[in-house]
């Protein structure tokens, strides 16, 4: 019996229609092969008998013990991950790999009332869509949805500093930031110049500058667009943004910031140099052969196009020196200072260095000296040393020029070792003790290699030393504080875009899986699995949890954007309701267990602005305020104030509530708007 989507969709086929959703095929729940029982475990007492019960083996005990956190208990690093195209970020407390929480970033989060309705977080998302100075559709509005890569947390001196992490969205070329004192997200910049993004976000070792850079070049001739893709190598443009970053208050001012021209590579991961390599930033690029597909016209599909080249080209850039250049020999364009190229060449400020075939991670080591890159299609990770590069460049040593100028160092010349070490290289990491870890796509699993001096010399130096495997296709991994100047070691998460078998099956779109490995054993050893269900993490950060100086609670009336006295905050006993004309403003306080005021009467056309205080103190005493029918739906933390204002355009007796069970007498915790 055939069923229309609209039957569907209005359900009112469906059980006529036998939906059976069927065919489930071998659901493989546990079971790691170990067998055991906890006769064998050395547990004894209540421990063996439970192991034996549930059939664990003495590694499974072992690897339980090694990651349990007590309730009351806290975790020792704190991970800030990606949600990938959830557009959100989520903090996930290491090692019990539980999530903390959520964070409402580029998408409305519900829960926390993020951009329903609430001034601070609304202007935030709207002020998120640029419509002066870059494309976008205005009949669709402002953009709700992100693809968010790389966190970056906040640094001075090179190590995190727990005040503040940046995110960019890979599909629309935006930055988000955070602040970590109440975990919510102040900012939203749409990047000029920039229609896409993925080399960022990285944080200068002092938080002067956060960089981004275009993924795909952006359409910079306006007038032939429908011409461009058989001209890419002059219609388009890549541009490396450094954004200022205002020291107080974590914001990024673009009319502080610069960008310099690149080539329409199109360039991938980036970072920043540290300690001797500071002042400098690095971003890969494939598709050097700027293929842009066609493959209905039979030309090769772009993959194959982009895949042509033996090497590709690490950008290298003086960012440092490209700071005061920009002061004087750039030009604005878009509402941003713009270095041109054959400025950028003839500064100094830009220089290529080859990488092995489609390259996709650059991570700069913990000494500033070593910088990893992985070819997706090389089995080798290419270790450059900063000091080579540094002399090659003084020494002019370049083995040519690329297409547009820019001067190609010698690849045996700044190279400081190759390490074999599998199929489908990505992304490096660090320890303390001179060890990278490296994500193999292809082949499922982290290869740990050892660097030069002087952490490793002689043949000790470039060695694959361990490799375990994961389930399934790694994409990032993280060490703790791994991409800082003092990375903790200790554990690795391993960021896998496929998780296949390893949960119970929750229909067809299944979620990427976490996994916790330990790095205090000889061989590196998985810990545990974590399901994510919310999106494709791609990075995360990984802090120490002591670094983190999260408010309990803010002081009562603060305006969670500017962490002030909200000027219109409603206080105790001076609530009120005012009305002007056709506006209506209302103060009211919330608490344990009634808004006051607790009626108000409007009439239909009215506008309202209505300012809402939780006037609580408590820890964890939230209250929320919706309005059915409104789609008005606000948090509010002990403490905070905010603003909401619409037009009583419906009439009708609405019910306003709170939305967290707050006390004895939640349920009762409602009043009623009146527009008639
Ligand atoms: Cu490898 Cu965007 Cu960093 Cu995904 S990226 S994995
Ligand atoms: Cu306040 Cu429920």
């Amino acid at each position: 019996m055939a069923v229309t989507r609209r039957e569907l969709i209005q359900g009112a086929a469906a059980g006529a229609a036998g939906l059976v959703v069927g065919g489930v095929v071998g659901n493989a729940v546990g079971g790691d092969g170990e067998g055991g029982g906890g006769g064998s475990s050395g547990l004894s007492g209540r421990a063996a008998d439970i192991a034996k019960e549930r059939g664990l083996s003495p590694d499974d005990v072992a690897r339980a013990v090694k990651t349990y956190v007590p309730g009351g208990k806290k975790d020792e690093f704190v991970i800030l991950s990606s949600g990938g195209h959830s557009g959100q970020m989520l903090a996930i407390g290491v090692p019990s790999m539980r999530i903390l929480k959520v964070i409402g970033v580029f998408t409305p989060e519900p829960w926390q009332g993020h951009g329903f309705g609430a001034d601070s977080s609304d202007s935030v998302i709207s002020a998120g869509t640029d419509f002066t100075n870059k494309v976008a559709s205005k009949a669709r509005g402002p953009l709700t949805w992100a693809d968010t890569h790389h966190p970056g947390i906040s640094e001075t001196n090179g190590e995190y500093d727990g005040r503040w992490v940046y995110i960019n969205d890979r599909a629309n070329g935006r930055i988000a930031m955070v602040d970590l004192r109440d975990f919510k997200t102040k900012q939203i910049l749409d990047v000029p110049n920039l229609d896409s993004s993925h080399g960022g976000v990285f944080v200068t070792p002092n938080t002067d500058y956060v960089h981004i850079s275009t993924k795909i070049p952006t359409l910079v001739d306006r007038v032939n667009i429908e011409k461009s893709l058989d001209n890419v190598a002059q219609a388009y443009r890549g541009y490396s943004t450094w954004l200022k970053v205002d020291p107080k208050t974590g914001r990024m001012d673009v009319s502080q910031s610069f960008q310099i021209e690149i080539p329409p590579y199109w360039q991938d991961l980036a970072d920043c140099g540290k300690l001797v390599s500071d002042g400098w930033g690095f971003v890969n690029s494939y598709n050097t052969e700027r293929a842009v597909g066609g493959n209905l016209e039979g030309k090769p599909s772009l993959e194959v196009g982009a895949s042509q080249n033996d090497f590709d080209f690490l950008h290298i850039i003086n960012w440092k020196k490209g700071a005061e250049v920009a002061k004087t020999k750039s030009k604005v364009i878009n509402g941003i200072r713009v270095i041109p190229m054959d400025v950028a060449v003839s500064e100094g400020l830009l220089y290529l260095a080859p990488e092995p075939k489609s390259p996709h991670g650059v991570d700069v080591a913990p000494n500033g000296e070593y910088i990893s890159v992985g070819g997706k299609l090389d089995p080798h990770v290419t270790i450059y040393a900063w000091s080579k590069i540094q002399k090659a460049i003084d020494d002019k040593n370049f083995e040519k020029k690329d297409d547009y100028g820019v001067p190609v160092l010698k690849f045996d010349a700044i190279v400081a070792g190759q390490v074999e070490v599998g199929a489908g290289p990505l992304h490096t990491q660090y320890d303390e003790k001179g060890h990278g870890y490296i994500s193999l796509f292809i082949e499922s699993a982290v290869a740990k290699f050892t660097l030069g001096e002087p952490y490793f010399s002689g043949d000790k130096a470039f060695k694959l030393v361990d490799k375990v495997s994961i389930n399934y296709n790694i994409g990032h991994l993280c060490t703790m504080e791994g991409d800082t100047v003092k990375p903790a070691g200790k554990y690795l998460v391993a960021l896998n875009k496929w998780s296949i078998d390893r949960f119970l099956t929750v229909g067809t779109l299944k979620p990427q899986n976490f996994q916790l490995v330990d790095l205090t054993t000889e061989k590196m050893e998985v810990l545990s699995d974590m399901p994510i269900g919310v999106g494709e993490p791609h990075y995360v950060q990984a802090i120490r949890a002591d670094r983190l100086k999260a408010w309990e609670v803010y002081p009562v009336g603060t305006d969670p954007l500017t962490f002030e006295k909200s000027p219109t905050a409603a206080e105790k006993d001076k609530e009120k309701i005012e009305r002007k004309g056709n506006t209506v403003e209302i103060w009211t306080t919330v608490t344990r267990s009634r808004f006051k005021p607790d009626t108000v009467k409007v009439k239909e056309g009215d506008k309202i602005i209505w300012h809402l205080t939780n006037i609580e103190t408590t820890p964890d005493a939230t209250h929320g305020f919706s309005i059915p029918r409104y789609n008005v739906n606000i948090s509010l933390d002990p403490g905070e104030s905010v603003t909401t204002e619409f037009v009583a355009d419906a009439k009708g007796a609405f019910a306003y509530y709170c939305t967290e069970f707050c006390s004895a007498l939640h349920l009762e915790m409602q009043g009623w708007l009146l527009v008639s």
